[in-house]
């Protein structure tokens, strides 16, 4: 028996089921763009722990903070006695959101737990409820983030009842969207929101720029500005879940930036942590801090030892420009998948920016989604030693989330296994 195998045994044993794994090889190192599991097998890293490790896994810069930081102090709580890198790291938040204008910000531990600070705060500053989302959307698993996720398994299926004043408003998704554009989607999603909410009704309208769980969506062009636009001329608050997109993956700092969104509240978490646990809440000084004191908060958020690590992870990316290497990868990736799926008539569309990539896989002739094949495509490049993820609201995406580090070498040896894994 190998020793993951082993050690997958006594998993079973001890953790709950309801706990997925999508290998089941057991890590014991990591390093940049790859992974080594306790058998000595190397993997090629296209998840990035969903990403997360953009700056690469244990980055040596990341490494250096967290071990200086654990031998000063590893908590105090900054509700109980504050300490410098919170204040610096909310400091950058500020500074790499789009948006001149006056900015708070606040920390948190997880993602779901930043999505759910903005939905209190924007309620909180504007006195009003409902919560406009879409479909495809993902924001989490706690009650409130799991009514405001669209897809029902796994993430919600009998774990009701939901958290009230959620709405869903339909997403634009140009590739089932039968040649809508975003100015027409927005004007459906409106149209929504205005007959089914109410416009003076809306606390805050919550979008991903690019949908991660739900497909890699991006939106036709115009989409994500009318749809702020709207936001803003009808009093609501227009929260970017850059929870996915953020920290220079997709080729800008924010995605929001590739159409000039400047969201009233923008919630980070993944990467900007460099593989530590840290999320964040940024925006509009007055919205933020319309809370009274102490009406924000937790025993954990902005620990020290996270803190020191986002701020390594964010020095990294600006010192090895990783938002240029964001878009170097997809000028590689991309030309290599399009190459790919003008042979394989089941790979319906190629799309994503930066190092944010997908294909979606369709039945050959129309765009019945293929989640048989897509899972087929995925573990064949995990035989191979490629470890991929799939996405999307029936299953049928697959998508490659790099490392921004990852060496030129590697990205090709991942395109060569994933290409033989498409062709079977
Ligand atoms: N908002 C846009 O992508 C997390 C979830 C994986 P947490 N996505 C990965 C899973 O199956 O649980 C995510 C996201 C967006 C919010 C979240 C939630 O972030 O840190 O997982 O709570």
């Amino acid at each position: 028996m190998s020793l993951s195998e082993d050690l997958h045994k006594r998993r079973l044993a001890a953790v709950a089921r309801g706990v997925g794994s999508v290998v089941n090889s057991y890590i014991d190192s990591a390093g940049g763009a790859t992974l080594t599991d306790v058998d000595g097998r190397e993997w090629i890293d296209f998840a990035s722990g969903i990403a997360v490790t953009s700056v690469g896994n244990a980055a040596p810069r990341v490494v250096q903070a967290v071990r200086d930081q654990v031998e000063r102090f590893t908590h105090t709580c900054f509700m109980v006695a504050p300490y410098e890198s919170y204040v610096a790291v909310c400091e950058q938040l500020i500074a790499l959101t789009p948006g001149t204008f006056e900015k708070r910000a606040a920390l948190f531990n997880s993602g779901a737990e930043a999505v759910e600070n903005a939905v209190k705060i924007a309620r909180h500053a504007t006195g009003r409820q409902a919560v406009v989302v879409f479909d495809h959307a993902y924001h989490g698993r706690t009650n409130l983030t799991m009514a405001l996720t669209a897809k029902n398994m796994p993430y919600k299926h009998r774990f009701g009842p939901f958290a009230p004043e959620v709405y869903r408003a339909p997403m634009s998704y140009p590739l089932r969207d039968g040649g809508l554009d975003g100015a027409e989607a927005a004007r459906r999603a409106i149209d929504v929101i205005e007959k089914q909410v109410g416009a003076g009704n809306v606390a805050a309208v919550l979008i991903e720029p690019i949908q991660g769980e739900g497909g890699f969506v991006v939106p036709a062009p115009g989409f994500l500005p009318a749809v702020a636009a709207w936001s803003s001329a009808n009093g609501a608050v227009f929260v970017a879940d850059e929870i996915q997109t953020g920290f220079a993956r997709t080729g800008h700092w924010f995605a929001g930036e590739h159409e000039g969104l400047e969201p009233d509240l923008v919630t980070t978490a993944k990467g900007m942590g460099g593989g530590l646990p840290i999320a964040g809440v940024v925006g509009r000084a007055d919205l933020m801090d319309a809370v009274h004191a102490g009406g924000l908060g937790g025993t954990y958020g902005g620990n020290p030892v996270a803190c020191a690590a986002a701020l390594a992870a964010i020095e990294t990316m600006r010192e090895l420009d990783l938002v240029a290497a964001a878009r170097h990868i997809e000028a590689v990736l991309v030309p290599a998948l399009r190459t790919l799926a003008s042979s394989a008539p089941e790979v319906a569309e190629v799309r994503g920016r930066g190092a944010m990539i997908a294909i979606e896989i369709v039945e050959p002739g129309g765009l019945t989604p293929d989640p048989v094949r897509t899972a087929a495509i995925n573990k064949a490049c995990h035989d191979a030693g490629l470890l991929t993820l799939t996405c999307g609201t029936y299953g049928n995406v697959l998508r490659f989330l790099p490392p921004l580090v990852i060496s030129d070498e590697d990205l090709q040896r991942g395109i060569d296994i994933l290409a033989r894994a498409i062709r079977g």
